[in-house]
């Protein structure tokens, strides 16, 4: 299968976040319970990388087609074998905001790569968002943190920005793998359904309304989500998954009330 020839700055400028967060991932998966039915897995990796403006390239898409507003999701499918036109056609942010980071989760499985496919949201899948190219990280010149939650299903770039016009690679490049004390069924078909979504705005840890403090109110907000209330955005997971593992949870409300109560981690009973 033919490796992307990646620019070469994205060597240069994307390594310290997405080592760590590929270790984390490469352990959860050696640790994690392999069902028997399990014989092979299937790592995606998304490539993020600026494309330079060429009056003379008509292929790019406009990403208004799939998302138009930050925290909007669509969802798509990809997979191995991969589609050749997703590596071919990049994509213009004709949005009128400046994407300050990009969000992809894993969400079930899929029967084809084109439209029309069927989804299957909440399918089990051996699916995760990891290294395929084989330098151990995932590569973008754009964002240059990258988080995979512990159980590799959603992946979080932030750390750099497309501005209105900018454009980028739409290639997510796949490969399937054997799992531990398996054999590789091969040639293996497998498409997933992702989630996608894109940040606008700056995110930091706890604040997860997005209004620039850690207050009771991110508190509220964070328990209602960890409740089910509804889905968190990608934008509330970005500041709100102190925890690592994909989503808010009571892990994470913890952790929010210590940044508010301006302690490091909370050692005794908590009384509400
Ligand atoms: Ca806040
Ligand atoms: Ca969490």
């Amino acid at each position: 299968m033919k490796k992307s020839t990646l620019p070469s700055t994205s060597k240069r400028l994307f390594s310290f976040v997405a080592r760590p967060a590929l270790l984390t991932l490469a352990v959860a998966t050696l640790a994690g319970a392999t069902p028997v039915h399990a014989q092979y897995g299937l790592v995606m990796e998304p490539v993020i990388n600026a494309v330079a403006y060429d009056p003379t390239d008509t292929s790019w898409w406009p990403l208004t087609g799939f998302l138009a507003e930050p925290g909007q999701v669509f969802t798509y499918a990809a997979g191995y074998p991969r589609d050749p036109v997703h590596d071919s056609v990049n994509i213009s942010n004709d949005t009128t905001n400046t994407i300050t980071g990009m969000a992809l989760r894993i969400v079930g499985t899929a029967n084809a790569t084109e439209e029309p496919w069927i989804l299957n949201v909440g399918a089990r899948t051996e699916a995760t968002f990891g290294d395929v190219t084989g330098d151990r990280r995932i590569s973008s010149d754009i964002f240059h943190h990258v988080r995979v939650s512990r159980d590799g299903k959603f992946i979080l770039l932030t750390g750099g920005a497309i501005p209105p016009g900018g454009r980028f690679t739409d290639i997510s490049l796949s490969e399937l793998t054997r799992v531990r004390g398996c054999r590789l069924n091969s040639p293996r078909i497998e498409y997933v359904a992702i989630e996608s979504s894109f940040l606008a705005g700056n995110y930091f840890p706890g604040d997860v309304n997005g209004d620039g403090t850690v207050t009771h109110a991110d508190y509220e907000l964070s328990l209602a989500l960890a409740r089910g209330a509804r889905a968190a955005t990608p934008c509330e997971i970005a500041a709100g998954d102190l925890n690592n593992s994909g989503g808010i949870d009571m892990g994470d409300i913890h952790a929010i009330r210590a940044l508010i109560d301006g302690k490091t981690h909370k050692s005794e009973s908590d009384h509400d």
